[in-house]
């Protein structure tokens, strides 16, 4: 069995460029044979991580990614996404697209907020002058929107059998973690949430109203962690504003993005027209000619107003952010041979593994095969060549080869 795959959930109110950043993200800027679709159903798609590829540490000229792709020495792995209907104030009640927002929102493990940080939409999402609308109440009406979602789930659920007393001590955490696996929720998070809530000793049938839901806040915040993408920071009037996201909400939280300049820029690279990597901090124009000057005037307002005040367009950051620093994961390359660094068929560093910090090499052979996983005999670190036992712990960046008892068919 691969990685658990884990899924990014998009959300936040209408008309903030919700589709606008998913577009840019899906949206591939070079031409690759191995991965033709980005977009998996209309609002499910397929983005890329950056990590530096292990080939150029290697000395190696290039390698041959199964999926995503390696450009100048950076490799894209994908991850999964999904573009979450909007969100209106009231939707926790079933107001608007309510429930089909809750369905989307099930299944995804970490929550990616836009909301317009120029302000120039309000609570209903209609567009109005910059810096009308305040872009930190935005974000606190959506976050509570889906903390009150999550609070009627777990209240309900503590209702119908826990307040009750008809489960033992033990048996109300498994009772808890079965029963919202609906909404991704695992007993790891219920744990960890009543760890958080400081509630892991107290009987849940004797919790008050106010323990639930603190519990439940600590279970939304462990399950489904939420970071901010600031976007529309080309306007001028974001600036400020995301000064002010970044004290309420904590700074690594917060990523200045330009959904639009992203999507201009990517556009531009698969029209041969300029030279730009998806998270680099500038572009570079392939041939004025194919420009007219109103378009290189736009282009200078990417650079002046996006790039050169907040080092990129903040697309790239975000997503590394939220598959690397809040859902911890880290990449491995998994190898045959060591020397060679390649698969059976001769493919340099063919894949990447986005696996849970913590992973142990044995785990990871049973994500590459559930033989290798059953008959595991040991692993070898492909860099130092040494063998390592089933228990080593994975670290970022391991290129490792499993070896077992039944080779892989
Ligand atoms: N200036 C600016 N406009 C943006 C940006 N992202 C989206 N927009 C505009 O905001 C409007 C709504 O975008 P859309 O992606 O449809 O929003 P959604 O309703 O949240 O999916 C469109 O007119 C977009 O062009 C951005 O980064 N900068
Ligand atoms: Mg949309």
């Amino acid at each position: 069995m691969p990685p658990p795959e884990k899924l990014i959930g998009i959300v936040g109110k209408t008309n903030v460029g919700k589709s606008t950043l998913f577009s840019a993200i899906t949206m591939i800027p070079v031409k690759i044979s191995n991965h033709p679709f980005t977009t998996i159903e209309p609002n499910i798609g397929i983005g890329y991580v950056r990590i530096k590829c292990a080939h150029v540490d290697l000395g190696l000229p290039s390698c041959n990614p199964r999926t995503g792709y390696c450009l100048n020495g950076n490799r894209f792995v994908p991850v999964k996404l999904i573009d979450v209907a909007g969100l209106i104030p009231g939707a926790s009640q079933g107001r608007g697209l309510g429930n089909k927002f809750m369905d989307d929102l099930r299944q995804a493990d970490v929550l990616i907020h836009v909301v317009d940080a120029s302000g120039s939409t309000d609570p209903e999402g209609r567009p109005v002058r910059p810096g009308t609308y305040d872009p930190v109440e935005e974000a606190m009406v959506i976050q509570n929107e889906i903390d009150e979602w999550f609070w009627n789930v777990v209240k309900r659920l503590w209702e119908s059998k826990i307040q009750k007393g008809l489960l033992s001590v033990t048996d109300q955490v498994d009772y808890l973690a079965r029963n919202l696996s609906g909404i991704s929720v695992t007993k790891h998070h219920v744990i960890k949430a009543l760890r958080e809530a400081g509630l892991e000793n107290k009987n849940l049938k004797n919790w008050s109203l106010d323990d639930l839901r603190i519990f439940s806040k600590a279970l939304r915040r462990v399950s489904k962690p939420i970071i901010i993408a600031a976007n529309k920071a080309d306007i001028p009037e974001a600036y400020e504003n995301i000064k002010r996201l970044k004290e309420v909400f904590g700074e690594e939280l917060v990523v200045p993005v330009s959904s639009l300049a992203e999507l201009v820029l990517k556009k531009l690279v698969s029209e041969n027209a300029i030279r730009y990597i998806p998270g680099d901090p500038d572009f570079e124009i392939v041939d004025d000619k194919k420009f007219s000057p109103r378009d290189l005037k736009a282009l200078e307002i990417i650079r002046k107003d996006v790039l050169r005040k907040y080092g990129g367009t903040g697309v790239q950051i975000l997503l590394n952010k939220a598959v690397f620093d809040i859902l911890q994961l880290i990449p491995v390359y998994p190898v045959e041979d060591i020397n060679k660094y390649t698969d059976h068929s001769g493919n340099i560093l063919p894949d990447v593994y986005l696996v849970p910090k913590g992973t142990t090499a044995r785990e990871l052979a049973y994500m590459i095969h559930t033989e290798l996983g059953e008959s595991f005999l040991y692993a070898v670190n492909a860099l130092t060549k040494e063998r390592v036992g089933e228990d080593y712990i994975l670290r970022p960046g391991d290129i490792i080869r499993v070896v077992a008892a039944k080779a892989r068919r």
